[in-house]
């Protein structure tokens, strides 16, 4: 498994080593671009997480496509609300993505003590991109392969608020990622893309 020395990632330490595919940009945004959408998130509807069948801590809210993991199908969800459309063209144009790439948007709220479990994304999306807000996370990495998993194959980085990290390639499909709980309210936009040939599979 191929991994890529950290060398862009000024947080990490010297000689740290992500899987490929993983990248992370601190001060993504400004911090009045931040309150603009902690505000706009302010008027989102979020609602608990149910995941398979058990209540998360976390509250959530998804536009564009929604995946069902009980069903395993993938549906035409809400249209992402206005307000984060600034967001979604600030980092189409910082990836070289077309605008109508990103197809879902993703809000959490993660209050003190919540976490994400160790979890690879949905099989129908591509590319995973994480804005944070509001507070910082440590957010980790370890093996898909559990041959490979062990206390030293995790990987953990210090994502701040306003920074944006990028799962695509190895990063994606090949490592799952995982939250600590945060010692402070979080809230985090998730845009995803879908594997090519996706929308033409979906029944609408
Ligand atoms: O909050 C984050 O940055 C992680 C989100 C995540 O992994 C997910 O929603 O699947």
């Amino acid at each position: 498994m191929a991994h890529r020395k950290a060398e862009t990632l000024s947080l990490f330490q010297e000689g740290d080593a992500f899987p490929d595919g993983f990248s992370y940009v601190p001060d993504f945004l400004t911090a009045d671009q931040e309150r603009y959408l902690i505000d706009s998130i302010a008027l989102v509807d979020l609602k608990p997480m149910i995941f398979q069948g058990f209540e998360a801590k976390r509250k959530t809210a998804s536009f564009g496509y929604d995946y069902s993991f009980d069903s395993r199908v993938l549906s035409k969800g809400k249209p992402i609300p206005m307000p984060f459309e600034p967001l979604i063209a600030q980092v189409a144009a910082h990836l070289g993505m077309e605008r109508a790439d990103v197809a879902e948007l993703l809000i959490t709220q993660y209050p003190i003590g919540a976490v994400i479990n160790w979890h690879r994304d949905a099989p129908p999306f591509q590319r995973i991109i994480g804005i944070s807000l509001r507070g910082d996370c440590i957010f980790r990495l370890r093996p898909h392969d559990k041959t490979l998993q062990g206390r030293k194959s995790i990987l953990s980085v210090p994502v701040r608020r306003r920074s944006l990290y990028v799962l695509e390639g190895q990063a994606r499909s090949e490592w799952q990622h995982s939250t600590l709980p945060v010692t402070e309210q979080r809230l985090s936009i998730t845009l995803r893309t879908l594997l090519p040939g996706v929308r033409n599979t979906m029944h609408e």
